[in-house]
């Protein structure tokens, strides 16, 4: 099934053609219009009449998170902020977040690829779509909510509400499709096998993502819930869910390449690595109005396939992810920066910025846990004094970083302070494979 026969499946030359002129658009559009592109263009000695065709795409230099951070709001917007009717956002590395605005047709350009991905997975107008991702600046539940409504499904929405909620909903409705992080959909499948309601659920299909998930995983879900599961990628810089989701066979996630323009690089050297080679993904955004980025380093690790696939689409595939070329972590599909942590610690007096993240998972749900050692002059052994500061702590993580952590104070000078590069984080989950 197909949401857009055409595009979806046109043949690679005709597509590169496409890209060429798309990008040729782009590139003047951001030059045009946006400084900061214009000075590190002008910095790289490359102008828009260099860009000719797709093969011209390595002459451009890099986007980065920090190019966003360094312009922070709207610096990266080629369209007047008049102009834009939606704005989303990610955590950034520090106190400020990572944003993406949108035109009304920018808007269109995600509901179309978000539809794709649906379409793909088997969604139809006959379907009840419940979307549990967060509505919120988290850009999964509005774009799943987007794609679902094209299409034509009823879709719930029902991002944040409580799981036995979730689960009467379900079987109330006779929900057909879900739209879920991987994590959460086992924690509904877990609740409702303990309800003992498991078998009156009426799912047959899932979209998720937003976090790395394994292929056990993916079984596991299957099995369980009797379903077919569908992965799905995106972030919030690109459009979030959209950007990319496997088809019945499961050979790699396709890339909508008339929208995307993907490339493995080094994430060492920069260097563009050959056909099939595993590095880091660089995103171009060839159809944006409000905030395209050129070459975005979305630091996910993969390789792609470009074979023409047995579902009859042309767009490349993404292949699993194998981790990230920095040190973001992703707990409860929630992103976070160890950076973030240390901002944080950095506002609560009497702490200091040394700490240790611990991060698990246990029952297929993580954990989050946030060794911090005390200041000296701090430190009492009065009980109550330490409660307090323990629970200040917890509640600046939360209001930062929007997660509950198990917070554990160290006394002072607790936590190994070695000669080298301090390590901040034990990430003891099997996430990739
Ligand atoms: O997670 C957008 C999204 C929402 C995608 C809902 C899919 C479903 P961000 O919060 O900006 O956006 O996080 C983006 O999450 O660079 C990956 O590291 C990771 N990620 C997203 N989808 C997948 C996936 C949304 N299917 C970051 N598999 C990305 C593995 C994923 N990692």
């Amino acid at each position: 099934m197909f949401w857009n026969e055409e595009m979806e499946t046109m043949p690679r030359e005709q597509l590169k053609e496409l890209q060429g002129e798309r990008l040729k658009k782009t590139v003047e559009l951001v030059y045009n219009n946006v400084e900061h592109y214009r000075e590190k263009m002008d910095a790289a000695g490359v102008k828009p009449e260099d860009i000719k065709s797709v093969e011209d795409l390595s002459k451009l230099p890099f986007t980065t998170y920090h190019d966003l951070a360094d312009v922070y709001p709207f610096g990266m917007a080629s369209a007047p902020v008049s102009e834009c009717v939606r704005l989303q956002a990610s955590s950034g590395t520090t106190g400020k977040p990572k944003i993406s605005i949108y035109t009304r047709t920018d808007l269109d350009v995600w509901t179309e690829c978000s539809a794709r991905c649906l379409t793909m997975g088997g969604l139809t107008k006959d379907d009840i779509l419940m979307v549990g991702y967060g509505y919120h600046l988290f850009t999964g539940g509005l774009g799943a909510h987007q794609g679902g409504e094209a299409i034509g499904a009823l879709v719930i929405p029902m991002g944040g509400q409580a799981t036995t909620k979730i689960i009467d909903f379900l079987i109330d409705m006779k929900v057909t499709a879900i739209a879920c992080t991987p994590s959460y959909l086992l924690h509904v499948a877990e609740v409702a096998e303990e309800m003992g309601v498991i078998d009156k659920l009426s799912l047959r299909i899932s979209f998720n993502g937003a976090e790395p998930w394994t292929n056990e995983m993916r079984q596991r879900l299957d099995s369980k819930l009797h379903i077919k599961t569908f992965d799905i990628y995106g972030l919030t810089e690109l459009c979030g869910p959209g950007v990319a989701d496997d088809c019945e066979y499961r050979t790699g996630l396709h890339i909508w390449e008339d929208h995307f323009i993907p490339e493995i690089i080094d994430p060492n050297t920069g260097e563009v690595l050959p056909e099939g080679s595993t590095g880091e993904l660089v995103i171009t955004s060839i159809t944006r109005d409000g905030m395209p980025l050129i070459r975005y380093r979305t630091r996910d690790l993969t390789h792609l396939e470009y074979e023409k696939c047995k579902c009859g689409r042309t767009h490349a595939r993404i292949q699993r992810f194998v981790g990230r070329s920095d040190d973001m972590l992703i707990i409860k599909g929630v992103n976070v920066f160890p950076t973030q942590v240390e901002a944080v610690l950095l506002t609560v007096p009497g702490t200091t910025p040394n700490y240790f993240i611990t991060v698990d998972r246990v029952d297929e749900q993580d954990t989050f846990q946030i060794e911090v050692e005390i200041e000296e002059s701090y430190y009492s052994d009065d009980a109550a004094k330490m409660e307090a500061l323990r629970a200040e702590i917890k509640k600046a993580i939360k209001g930062v970083i929007g997660l509950n952590a198990k917070i554990v104070l160290v006394y002072p000078n607790g936590l190994e302070h070695g000669m080298g590069k301090t390590k901040h984080v034990l990430d003891k989950r099997k996430l990739f494979g």
